[in-house]
């Protein structure tokens, strides 16, 4: 495997009208989890990833799974639980530029993963392990799992990818500080945003964030800034990557998975950093411009296309 990664999907229903949910009678169907959105970014790129995860005995985890794996993840790895179901969110377009989210995964499948559901021989060959800061919000036993999956990595020296994903809905801002950082001292690649990096250390300068999560130990960090672009930073070097303009943005949410997914591409495809950090800003704003979580993730056609099309220059 390219990239192995480890968290919950869920059935994902949006209203097919704009406004409140309250007064919406017709829903689309459809799946997300930031994890598995990363591994579809990457198989629609060519590259070979796996997703850990757990499901429901119930027809939505049936067919996530099948979803999954029919855009050629590797789901060997999933279990599912007879004892508790598929998690659910509902994605409100509420107006343009206000996207509400809410979750329905309290005691899911995926919440009761556990250090238990890890093979340590998946761990073996795989070139990255992405992680996210969803899954240890889950539960205690998720949170494990996910301190168990680092071990795992650091024992094949496989590089942990690590994007802290700050879901505040899922616990609290104590807990989820003190959580983010510990993982970020383990990881090798960091991928927050600002907003992110100023949840975690109360700073919001692009150049101080960089220095504060190398400090950390990774080796390199990669600080999004929405449709601006992106800035690098490793020990010997740092720059700028200006994002790529959006027609009109449909639906943000997928856009940072999109992001690590073109990044994480990049890296496999022996692209250097700078490139790499384009490839991902303009997976990112691909999948802001269709509904759902990986349909806008683009295919290698695509995205060469949409990058050569706009051409903006690399800082
Ligand atoms: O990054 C997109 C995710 O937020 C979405 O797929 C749902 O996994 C999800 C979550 O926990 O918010």
């Amino acid at each position: 495997m390219d990239v192995i990664t480890i968290g919950e999907s869920m059935v994902l229903f949006t209203p097919d009208s704009t406004g409140p949910m309250r007064y919406a009678n017709q829903f689309s169907m459809k799946f997300g989890g930031a994890e598995s959105n990363v591994a579809i970014g990457l198989t629609r790129l060519g590259h070979k990833s796996g997703w850990i995860s757990k499901v429901g005995n119930d027809e939505f985890g049936k067919g996530m799974v099948s979803f999954i794996n029919g855009e050629g993840v590797d789901v060997s790895q999933v279990s599912v639980d007879s004892e508790a179901p598929t998690g659910i969110y509902f994605k409100e377009p509420r107006r343009a530029n206000d996207t509400r989210v809410y979750y329905y995964r309290k005691g899911s499948a995926a919440s009761r993963l556990s250090k238990d559901d890890l093979n340590p021989d998946y761990f073996q060959h795989a070139k990255y392990l992405h992680i996210t800061g969803i899954t240890p919000a889950l539960s205690e036993t998720a949170r494990e799992a996910v301190f168990e999956a680092i071990k795992l990595a650091k024992q094949h020296n496989v590089p942990i990818v690590f994007d802290p994903n700050l879901r505040t809905k899922l616990w609290s801002e104590e807990e989820a500080r003190k959580t983010l950082l510990a993982i970020a001292r383990e990881a090798d690649i960091v991928l927050p945003g600002i907003a992110e990096g100023k949840f975690i250390f109360g700073e919001s300068d692009p150049a101080r964030l960089g220095e504060l999560f190398l400090n950390q130990g990774a080796s390199v960090v990669i600080l999004k800034d929405g449709a601006r672009g992106a800035y690098y930073f490793t020990a010997e070097q740092n720059g700028r990557v200006p994002g790529f303009p959006v027609e009109q943005v449909v639906d943000p949410v997928g856009a940072g998975d999109g992001f690590a997914a073109g990044f994480l591409s990049g890296l496999l495809d022996g692209l250097d950093l700078s490139k790499a950090v384009e490839r991902a800003n303009a997976v990112g704003a691909l999948v802001t411009m269709v509904s759902g979580d990986v349909e806008g993730l683009p295919d290698k056609e695509e995205i060469e296309a949409f990058m050569n099309q706009t051409n903006e220059d690399v800082i």
